[in-house]
C-alpha cells in the first residue's frame, strides 16, 4: 500500500473550487494543512543534511590560502565553514551542528567575545595555540580537546614563537539559531588578560574541565575503546547541548542509527564508513558527517581514532533520543 493511501494520512485531489480556496487562504497568510502534513509530520525523521565526507587534501590548501587573504585581525574568526547541501540556509554541517576550521600565524590573536553558542575545539596541528575562556589560559597542543561553553569570555591566538595552528571549531550555532536563542556580545578589551578561574561550588551547567589533553584521553581510549569526554562534577556531557568522544576503530562496528547528528575527524590512521549507503573513505584530518536516523557503521584494518561531536545531549535534554540497531 502506498504511504499516501493509508488512511489517517492526508490524500486530496486538487479541484478548481478547492485551488481558487488555497489562493484564498494564502491571501490571508492561511494554509491548508492536509496539503502539506505529509511533509511537516514524516513518519520518522526526514532530515535536509546529506552524508558528506570533506578530504582535508581537498579542504587543506584552501584554508591555508585564507591568512594570504585576509588577517585574522579582520575577519575576527578566520575559518573556513564546511557547509552541508542540504542545510546552507542554518550554515550547519549536518543537523544542528555548526563546524569549521580555523587558522592562526604565530604572533595572530582573535578579540574576544562571548555567544550563547556553545563552541568546542579539536587541536589539527600546530605549536604554540592557545585560549583563553572565561580569563583562563590554557595552551593548546595537536588533538587536545577544549571547551568554549555558552557564555564564556574567549579569545584566542598563537604565541610569536609557535608554528601556523589549524583546529576544528564545533558549535550549536544552528541549534541556537533554530530555537532563536542566540545572543552575541563583544568583550571591552580586545583581548582578556588572564586570571585563575575559581571552581569552588561550581553551579554552571557545563564541565569546570575545559581542556583535555590528548595524551591522558588516548591511554583511556587504548583501554576503553570509547572514551567520552566528561563532566567529571556530574559524568554526564562536557555541555548542555553537545557532547564528544573518542572512538578507537578496528575491524567493523555494527550498525547503528539516531536522532541526533555527529561530526566526525579522523584523529589518527585510516579507515571507512558507511553512512546512508555511501561509503566514506577516511585517513587523518578528513571530516565526515551522520545526519539523524541515517543508518552507519564505521571500520578499519589497522587501528583508527575518530574524533566527533553530537548534539545527543540536547535531544536526550528535550527526551528525543532514540537510537535503532536494524
Ligand atoms: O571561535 O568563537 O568557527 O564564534 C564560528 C563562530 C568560531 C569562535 C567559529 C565563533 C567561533
Amino acid at each position: 500500500m502506498k504511504r499516501e493511501n493509508v488512511v489517517g494520512r492526508a490524500n486530496v485531489e486538487d479541484t478548481p473550487a478547492l485551488e481558487a480556496y488555497y489562493r484564498e487562504l494564502e491571501k490571508r497568510e492561511l494554509g491548508a494543512l492536509w496539503n502539506f502534513a505529509n511533509e511537516i509530520e514524516p513518519w520518522f525523521p526526514q532530515p535536509k543534511s546529506v552524508p558528506i565526507l570533506w578530504k582535508w587534501r581537498d579542504i587543506e590548501p584552501l584554508v591555508r590560502k585564507a591568512p594570504e587573504l585576509v588577517s585574522a585581525e579582520k575577519a575576527a574568526r578566520r575559518v573556513v565553514v564546511l557547509v552541508n547541501p542540504g542545510r546552507k540556509e542554518w550554515s550547519a554541517a549536518a543537523g544542528l551542528l555548526y563546524t569549521g576550521v580555523q587558522i592562526m600565524n604565530p604572533g595572530e590573536f582573535t578579540s574576544a567575545h562571548r555567544h550563547q553558542a556553545s563552541a568546542l575545539r579539536f587541536i589539527m596541528e600546530g605549536k604554540g595555540a592557545y585560549t583563553v575562556v572565561d580569563g583562563e589560559r590554557l595552551s593548546l597542543g595537536a588533538r587536545d580537546f577544549v571547551l568554549t561553553p555558552n557564555g564564556t569570555w574567549h579569545d584566542h591566538g598563537v604565541e610569536a614563537g609557535g608554528t601556523q595552528c589549524i583546529w576544528q571549531d564545533g558549535l550549536d550555532i544552528p541549534l541556537m539559531n533554530s530555537l532563536d536563542a542566540n545572543f552575541y556580545e563583544v568583550h571591552p578589551q580586545v583581548v582578556q588578560t588572564p586570571a585563575p578561574l575559581p571552581r569552588e561550588n561550581w553551579k554552571k551547567p557545563y564541565s569546570p574541565v575545559f581542556l583535555y589533553k590528548w595524551d591522558s584521553c588516548f591511554a583511556e581510549l587504548r583501554t576503553e575503546k570509547i572514551f567520552e569526554y566528561k563532566n567529571p562534577l556530574t559524568g554526564g556531557s562536557v555541555m548542555p547541548t553537545m557532547g564528544a568522544r573518542l572512538e578507537l576503530i578496528k575491524g567493523n562496528t555494527r550498525p547503528i542509527r539516531h536522532t541526533g547528528s555527529v561530526i566526525y575527524q579522523a584523529a589518527a590512521g585510516h579507515g571507512w564508513s558507511e553512512v546512508g549507503g555511501q561509503r566514506f573513505e577516511w585517513e587523518e584530518k578528513d571530516i565526515f558527517v551522520v545526519p539523524s536516523w541515517t543508518r552507519y557503521r564505521h571500520g578499519a584494518a589497522a587501528e583508527a581514532v575518530l574524533f566527533s561531536f553530537n548534539d545527543f545531549p540536547a535531544m536526550q535534554a528535550l527526551g528525543l533520543y532514540r537510537e535503532a540497531e536494524d
